[in-house]
């Protein structure tokens, strides 16, 4: 056990002078805002004294450290977590108690810090968590946007954008770093200088414009281990204060350019999930970000070591897809030109130093920037990527003489463009996968040309996801019940909750964990009244379908078969129908219009379903307003069914499946992304599976054969409900959802018809929500599959999958941090 971090009269004390000296007030004076930053700022102080001993005990110990280099980084609130981390939640539950404080009010203060869209953003923000809990050196290298994803408001049915201003009131679990800061350069030109002395070229950049990055560090709590690890994330300034200075110079329009160039790189995250949005203002984003990160890097090796031909002994870089992967250059350019390497060692260093994640096959998200932009903005790194890409065309040449076609496929610059995932195979030396199928068919398909060439590179890391964030604090009833039953062992190690198993047929606990969830659904209900309006019977089947709005996660399909079933039961008004709730959460990426629509869509079905007296209450349709981070915790906690029904082939993992079935919720899914490894871990018997498979998706694809019209002229009830999008069922303007419509179908505005296969899928998907009713009407064998979803969770812990990479790819050194003396005081 750990050192008792927590005195809970001294913590009061703490609170009340916090809230003095912060607001000059008393504490029965101060408002539920204050409260929160006073609390967090007790917080805080403790684990500044565990992060110092991190440090010392890191410089000790000279581990070699990964720096994950990631555009988001969703973290979530950090009190909640950070207190249970810290092993002290439940005193200072009391404390606040005592004080007249309830916690839950206090965490609902907390902004969400959203610095991410889904989940790659949420995965960073896992593997954090579980690097600091195992106990390795690791920084997240982000970017400290000053706007992170935005609010979502529903009006009037449809989603509207509202900032996030998550920094207003003062962010407390942060610590501004200026003495840390460092350049990064833009623009210019490269001019080449003969160097007498040593013979050799100098590349010199001239002419760019220069921004100051300053670091904001976020400290990483380990799970009772003393460990505080960082996140930090870079916020831009101008170099030098506008003022009269360059006023007097005559440099006011440069001052000026200055300080908008450093407000527009850190404004806002670009809200896409899985799609490229090609603006010059993102890459400057990435350049940023990464410079100011590996010259970081650089530095801190070289104060303790002075071999910079080591360097990757003692760092690695993880590149979190290809947004960051620019970093491949830039570190060849800091070893050439900043520490004098030549291009052969430099190359040995950075090759041994990088390694590259791929996290989906969709084709408008794999990142291509236009030479011309790429040259201009860039220079002396486009300049290197060129020389890189000349060195791997000869290489290419070598291995397959004459075949230009490989060429073709393979260069990191062809077309026009800088193909940065080409750049990230070429110099990494580990390219992985999210999931074995996703991983298999980057090996067989996307990626087959470069796993041909060099197969030793390719490996696959199923995701993961942490139990502390989402049971230990999402669902404290359970979490509390499982330590009940088999004790705490599995907060640390979820392999042990497969303990649980011997539960499967045991009556009485069965019925105290559907109580639980029982319990859970009431609470979201709660929330649901609180925040939507709409009242749900939590004795009604929850079945979730929450995640990014995009058309191959098919949220379509799902509402088309609620219109489906609604039709059903207004036919057969005499026919068995288990009450059913379908909760949906999802935001759109700003400029996605047809998946706004289909908000819209969910929206105005909600609004028929839920408001018809014939059907007697059996169907309410919810859309959760804003989902994310915080309230994400108490939809997975409640919901029975697990909608993961994206198109085979294109959810390169999904790590929501693997919330739902911690929390004991049965997969309703298609074989796909890390589904196929859920089921392999649960058993067919307990997931309900249908659709058609990667190979015959991938198959039409290539070859065609796939005919929605065929099944829309000869199956009645799918054309009906088609035929009720645009016939006034569901709103009064008959042409509001006619793009939906003519998407599914071959007609004159579709280059593609239906190319998500909703209509291919559509009746084996009904036939398993059949599959789920009956399921679920018998009582025992829906629990005793409730928790057989939980008890085969192991496998998908973050704590694994970090295992796993820093087993194969990383090999860092485990480090264990004691409490100092001092930080007893
Ligand atoms: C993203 O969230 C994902 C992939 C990507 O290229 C870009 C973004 Cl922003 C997602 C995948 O869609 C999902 O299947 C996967 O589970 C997740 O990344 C984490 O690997």
């Amino acid at each position: 056990m750990i050192d008792k971090q927590f005195d809970k009269e001294t913590f009061k004390k703490s609170v009340k002078d916090n809230v003095k000296f912060l607001y000059r007030r008393k504490l029965e004076e101060a408002t539920q805002e204050q409260l929160f930053q006073a609390v967090s700022y007790t917080v805080k102080d403790v684990i500044i004294d565990n992060w110092l001993d991190t440090q010392n005990a890191y410089e000790k110990q000279d581990p070699k450290i990964v720096y994950y280099m990631s555009m988001e980084f969703l973290m979530g609130r950090a009190l909640g977590n950070n207190l249970l981390n810290l092993g002290a939640y439940g005193e200072v539950k009391e404390a606040l108690e005592e004080l007249g404080i309830d916690i839950n009010a206090l965490e609902d203060q907390e902004p969400d810090p959203a610095l991410g869209n889904g989940g790659l953003g949420r995965l960073a923000a896992c593997f954090l968590d579980s690097l600091a809990t195992l106990g390795y050196s690791a920084y997240g290298c982000g970017i400290r946007y000053r706007y992170g994803m935005f609010k979502q408001e529903i009006r009037d049915g449809y989603q509207v954008e509202v900032p996030d201003a998550w920094l207003e009131e003062g962010y407390p679990f942060e610590l501004r770093r200026p003495e840390y800061a460092k350049e990064v350069h833009f623009g210019g030109y490269v001019r080449v200088e003969y160097d007498q002395a040593t013979g050799q070229n100098k590349f010199v950049h001239e002419g760019y414009q220069a921004v100051k990055a300053i670091p904001y560090d976020m400290p990483i709590v380990g799970y009772e281990n003393n460990v505080v690890n960082t996140l930090r994330i870079w916020d831009a300034a101008a170099i030098e204060e506008f003022g009269f200075d360059s006023f007097d110079k005559g440099d006011y329009k440069k001052a000026v350019e200055q300080e908008n160039l450093a407000k527009d790189i850190v404004n806002v995250l670009y809200p896409n999930d899985n799609k490229m949005s090609g603006k010059e203002l993102r890459l400057k984003q990435q350049y940023f970000f990464v410079s100011a990160s590996i010259q970081a890097a650089i530095e801190k090796y070289k104060k303790t070591h002075n071999d910079i031909k080591k360097l990757h002994e003692k760092v690695v870089f993880q590149m979190n897809d290809t947004h960051p992967t620019m970093a491949v250059a830039e570190l060849m350019r800091l070893l050439m030109d900043q520490e004098g390497l030549g291009w052969d060692d430099a190359w040995a260093v950075t090759t041994k130093c990088v390694a590259y994640t791929n996290h989906t096959i969709m084709a408008e998200a794999l990142e291509k920037w236009p030479i011309e932009l790429f040259s201009r903005l860039l220079p002396r790194v486009y300049q290197i990527i060129e020389e890189i890409n000349r060195r791997f065309i000869i290489e290419v040449q070598n291995k397959y003489p004459g075949n230009y076609e490989k060429i073709k496929k393979m260069a990191i610059i062809y077309d026009g463009q800088v193909k940065m995932a080409h750049l990230a195979i070429v110099a990494g030396f580990s390219v992985n996968g999210v999931a074995r199928l996703h991983t298999e068919i980057l090996e067989k398909q996307e990626l087959k040309d470069f796993y041909e060439m060099m197969p030793e590179k390719f490996n696959n890391k199923t995701n993961g996801i942490t139990q502390r964030r989402f049971l230990l604090h999402g669902n404290q009833n359970l979490a509390a019940w499982i330590t009940d039953h088999i004790g705490p062992d599995w907060i640390t190690d979820l392999s042990q909750i497969s303990k649980l198993k011997v539960y499967a047929d045991d009556e009485k606990a069965l019925q105290e964990f559907m109580n639980i969830k029982f319990q859970n659904k009431q609470r979201l209900a709660k929330y649901i009244l609180e925040h939507n309006g709409v009242e749900v019977d939590p004795h009604s089947i929850f079945d979730v379908q929450v995640k990014r709005l995009h058309e191959y996660k098919r949220q379509l399909l799902n509402i088309l078969h609620v219109i489906y079933l609604y039709n059903q039961i207004k036919l057969h008004p005499e026919m068995e129908f288990y009450p059913r709730t379908f909760i949906f959460g999802a935001k759109a990426s700003a400029a996605y219009e047809r998946a706004k629509k289909i908000i819209k869509l969910i929206n105005c079905v909600a609004d028929v379903v839920n408001n018809d007296p014939s059907i007697g209450g059996k169907i309410k349709v919810v859309f959760i307003e804003n989902y994310r981070v915080s309230n994400a915790e108490l939809i997975f906690a409640a919901a029975d069914v697990s909608e993961q029904i994206s198109t085979a082939s294109k959810e390169a993992s999904g790590t929501g499946n693997m919330k739902f079935m911690l929390n004991g919720a049965p997969t309703l899914g298609t074989m796909d992304g890390a589904n196929v490894e859920i089921v392999e871990e649960v058993g067919q018997e307990n997931a309900f599976i249908f659709g058609m498979s990667a190979d015959q998706i991938i198959n039409y694809e290539n070859h065609g054969g796939y005919d929605p019209d065929f099944i829309y002229n000869t199956d009645a009830e799918i054309r009906q409900v088609l035929m009720q999008l645009i016939n006034g069922t569901f709103s009064s303007d008959t042409e509001l959802f006619r793009d939906i419509y003519d998407s599914l179908l071959n007609t004159k505005n579709c280059s593609r018809a239906d190319q998500y296969f909703i209509l291919g899928d559509f009746r084996s998907y009904a036939e398993a929500q059949k599959r789920v009713e009956a399921a679920y009407k018998d009582e025992k064998k829906w629990a005793k599959m409730a928790l057989l979803n939980t008890a085969c969770s192991g496998k998908f812990s973050s704590d694994r999958t970090i295992q796993e990479y820093v087993d194969d790819i990383w090999h860092l050194d485990k480090v264990t941090v004691t409490k100092s003396e001092a930080a007893e005081k």
